[in-house]
């Protein structure tokens, strides 16, 4: 395939040959050592969550007083897309057991999962504002984390786990996301999901960032794509209705404080349904597409925050919702793919994070926050970075070095959607390393859950991004895959068992018309709607490559 533009310009060569010359060198270096203190410098200096600009205290609703970034502040002191006045409840279109609240992967896995213990299919519906699969969860490379090797158990995944967290996750959430993890490999192979293994058979298992063991599993770096085909696969197959292009706008509550489905609108005919059920389960991913801060993002478009929008008019509490994570290697060039993913496992493998002259700056397993930290202070403090001429700035991944480690031949098998991305371009990763800066990545906190998936508002249930705790305030890699698999079958277990003995009084939308009695209290004027459903890239905030992190 010929190249859309040809390779990196002229004057970023004599940097590239640096980093070529300090190859032989830094295979002989043993990795930085950062001391606790120099961390938390690191942190509170340059990590855009550190930052108290970009945030603001919310002023109404459960978590009034707490801090959320700007952009998420702004969704929840937003009117409703609807007037409930002028929805008639009176007419049902649709009547189930179970509401599942967007088709990615923690929706499909609920539904699977309730249909597994015994939802009839025709009682479970999913809504999906885009395709089905379409979410974050199809576009996660790297692997999933599970504790299955004779030298690791899920003692060891929990401590990395909560302290990756800075000790700030719910511990009861990690000891079942930690505990049940083995389970979700097996099952997922029984669904046909192909793990790497090696020659022996055995599973194939890397480090990342923040972890004591190697306990990666991938599917080369097709592991999103592979584990949604085959849930993709599996609600086909056992005929659970899905409907697409069709989003949750409200959620529906019954005159006993019970959620009992959602006003749905359809975003091809822009027409509104009524859904009625007897338990709702929010699977609707994270806040991505804000584009927090001005920050780029490796996030599918639908992830708008709209879970946490309709679930806190509702009631819902949240935790955490001011962390957000950056993933510490997104694309910097070229300018097409500014922001997408260049996995972890591009350092699992062997990839050092490197500066303009070639130096190993920071250890290439820290975790993300860390990491990300440090890479943004050798841009904007120490100066030892690339500049492109769009203003971006950004450190070198040195992916040759993951052959000169591994072998001939590595990039090609294990790493071969990254290495066709950047073949486009005219890049060989195989002997140039990729320039790479941090890019909004994920929701650490969201709506709070219990162990079964439940949210305190009877009735409903949440899975995945959209929910909070299991991570608390810095993720790990590998551990968002298996989280929505984990949350994702309980909530679908626990609804369905709550849908068996729920009764449902007269539908309301009276918490909506309360919420707009909240914004007056609290004196908000704005002409701000939520759900925002898809990100707007024809309005004034257009996204800075440029950004001004300090
Ligand atoms: O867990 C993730 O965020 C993940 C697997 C990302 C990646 O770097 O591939």
């Amino acid at each position: 395939m010929s190249s859309l533009i040809e390779g990196y310009p002229e004057y970023m060569r004599e940097s590239i040959e640096a980093v070529a010359r300090s190859r032989d060198r830094r295979l002989k270096e043993t990795f930085p050592l950062i001391d606790l203190k120099e961390r938390e410098k690191a942190l509170n200096q340059f990590h855009p969550d550190y930052k108290t600009e970009g945030k603001r205290r919310v002023r109404l609703g459960p978590n009034k007083g707490d801090l959320a970034p700007t952009e998420v502040a702004d969704l929840l002191e937003a009117h409703s897309l609807i007037d409930p006045r002028e929805i008639d409840l009176s007419t049902i279109d649709l009547d189930v057991d179970i509401l599942i609240i967007g088709g990615g992967g923690a929706g499909m896995v609920a539904a699977l999962w309730a249909n597994y213990t015994g939802a009839e299919p025709a009682s479970i519906l999913i809504v999906q504002k885009l395709r089905l699969g379409d979410a974050n969860s199809v576009m996660s490379q790297g692997g999933i984390q599970a504790a299955d090797r004779p030298n690791d158990n899920p003692a060891i995944h929990y401590l990395d786990t909560i302290g990756g967290g800075h000790f700030t996750n719910d511990p009861e959430l990690v000891r079942a996301l930690v505990m049940e993890a083995p389970s979700i490999l097996r099952w997922h192979e029984e669904l046909g999901v192909v793990y790497d293994r090696e020659q022996d058979g055995s599973m194939t298992t890397l480090e990342c960032g923040g972890t004591s063991r190697k306990r990666l599993h991938s599917c080369r770096d097709y592991t999103g794509l592979e584990i949604v085909r085959n849930l993709r696969d599996e609600v086909e197959n056992r005929n659970i209705p899905v409907i697409e292009f069709t989003a949750a706008i409200e959620l529906l509550m019954d005159e006993y404080g019970q959620v009992a489905g959602a006003v749905l609108y359809n975003m091809e005919t822009q027409e509104y349904h009524i859904a009625r059920s007897k338990s709702t389960i929010l699977a609707t991913g994270g806040f991505g597409r804000l584009h927090i801060q001005g920050y780029q993002t490796t996030n599918h478009y639908g992830a708008t925050a709209d879970g946490i929008a309709i679930a806190y008019r509702a009631g819902a509490r949240l935790r955490d919702i001011d962390s957000v994570q950056y993933h510490p290697t997104g694309a910097a060039y070229p300018e097409q793919i500014v922001g997408l993913l260049v996995t972890e496992k591009v350092r699992s493998l062997g990839a050092q994070p490197v500066n303009k002259n070639g130096d190993l700056f920071v250890n290439p397993f820290e975790p993300r926050d860390v990491e990300s930290a440090m890479i943004i202070r050798e841009c904007y403090e120490r100066k030892n970075s690339i500049e492109t001429t769009t203003g971006m700035r950004g450190i070198w991944l040195d992916s040759p070095m993951i052959e000169a480690i591994q072998g001939e031949g590595t990039i090609r098998t294990a790493l071969s959607a990254m290495w066709r991305l950047y073949n486009r371009f005219g890049i060989d990763m195989t002997k140039e390393p990729l320039l790479v800066f941090p890019t909004l990545h994920y929701q650490n906190g969201g709506i709070v859950i219990n162990q079964r998936g439940e949210t305190r508002v009877p009735g409903l249930f949440a899975a995945g991004e959209v929910t909070g705790g299991v991570h608390g305030r810095n993720r790990l890699m590998g551990n968002s895959v298996l989280d929505y698999n984990i949350f994702g079958r309980k909530a679908g277990i626990a609804a369905k068992e709550y849908a068996e003995k729920v009764k449902l009084g007269k539908l309301t939308l009276n918490h909506v018309a309360k919420y707009e009695e909240l914004l007056t209290e609290a004196g908000i004027e704005t002409l701000r709607r939520s759900p925002m459903l898809l990100p707007d890239y024809r309005g004034e905030k257009t996204v800075s490559h440029a950004l001004t992190v300090l």
